[in-house]
């Protein structure tokens, strides 16, 4: 029963092996030599990250596991929950920031009775927000206290990536020194290979350098959009998910439904500017607020609309990953004003928030 195969069938099977290895190689070569660079310890972390060729944008369940949390829509954060405080303060008057950083992994709750294992700068995703004005000196010490190793990549520095973003080893530290040379603001998030994984896990955050002449307004904010990629409840997020660009949620400042959960008050009629940075790591943003229409936009850079005779009214602010800018407005009558991001599948993944004027009923 058990004869050998003939010749021409081992010759075929030698193909199909042949070209599965080239495609497997293909796929997933470039990611299987990324996380070989990294130390035992990530590995072990990262573990689902092994399964990536097998489970990448491909798959057919988006690189979904069976254990993985899942957010419930209905839930409502514990007792004695607070949310993240959206108030950007001035800049420092000093004109030298010197200021730490600490990486630390730890739990962090993300949504309503889910916490997932961060990989943070001072304990927070978003971690710390600076903000500066042109011309001011930030010196960053960042030392690694997590169990891989870790870096940190400015957006808002001109610097040379080889010596200032480098992998920092367990327990070691490094200073990242610039010259804040231009105003926007700006993503930060650490740079180690996959920094897909690495992003995806909370590394990130942003500074803020004013442009000259910034208006005086009555209530200044930052918030941060961001993707979740659950992993099991407890457990760190899932890097296939990140892969398959597969989120779970979409939110500010780090938690699911933050604001809505914890209206952002505000009087009627009063002047608000609103920072928006886009830290993804994958997704767009199209920040807008029903109610009302921005007067002002400064976008990467550069002031794209500010009041004048043709009464320019600007509904939503688009922005690439890696992208922020800020919008000012007011809201003109007592009421709940929600702020999403227009695209609506990720509005029901907890990119929303409300602004409350008066004494609206949550949801009126
Ligand atoms: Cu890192």
């Amino acid at each position: 029963m058990n004869r050998p195969l003939p010749l021409w069938r081992w010759g075929g099977i030698a193909s199909l092996v042949l070209i599965f290895v080239l495609i497997a190689a293909l796929s997933g070569g470039a990611v299987a030599t990324q996380l070989n660079s990294q130390s035992a310890a990530s590995r072990q972390q990262a573990q689902p990250a092994a399964d990536a060729s097998t489970a990448g944008p491909g798959s057919a369940n988006g690189g979904a596991m069976p254990g993985d949390a899942r957010i419930n829509t209905s839930a409502k954060p514990a007792a004695g929950w607070t949310a993240r405080d959206p108030v950007l303060p001035p800049a420092d008057s000093p004109t030298v920031h010197n200021v730490s950083f600490e990486v630390i992994e730890k739990s962090v709750e993300v949504a309503p009775g889910i916490t997932q294992h961060m990989w943070t700068f001072n304990g927070t995703t978003p971690g710390p927000i600076l903000r500066g004005k042109l011309g001011d000196t930030f010196n960053i010490t960042i030392t690694n206290h997590g169990f891989q190793p870790h870096s940190i990549d400015f957006h808002a520095s001109m610097v040379s990536p080889t010596t200032q973003m480098r992998s920092i080893a367990v327990g070691k530290s490094l200073v990242y020194s610039f010259v804040a040379n231009h105003s926007g603001i700006f993503m930060y998030h650490c740079g180690v290979s996959p920094t897909l994984l690495h992003i995806g896990e909370g590394m990130y955050g942003a500074v803020v350098i004013d442009p000259p002449g910034l208006a005086p307004v009555d209530h200044e904010y930052v918030l941060i959009q961001s993707e979740l990629y659950l992993g099991r409840n407890g457990g760190i997020e899932d890097y296939n998910k990140m892969l398959a660009a597969n989120w779970d949620g979409v939110v500010f400042n780090g938690y699911y439904n933050q604001y809505v959960y914890s209206p952002i008050k505000v009087g009627k009629n009063q002047r608000i500017r609103v920072w928006v940075m886009n830290d993804g790591p994958s997704e767009n943003s199209s920040w807008h607020v029903v109610g009302t229409i921005f007067d002002t936009v400064f976008k990467e850079g550069a002031y794209t609309l500010r009041p004048d005779a043709s009464a320019g009214g600007s509904q939503a602010l688009d922005l690439m990953p890696a992208q922020g800018g800020f919008v000012e407005f007011t809201l003109p009558a007592d009421g709940n004003y929600t702020f999403i991001t227009h695209k609506f599948s990720n509005v029901v993944k907890g990119a929303a928030g409300i602004f409350q004027v008066g004494n609206a009923a949550p949801g009126g």
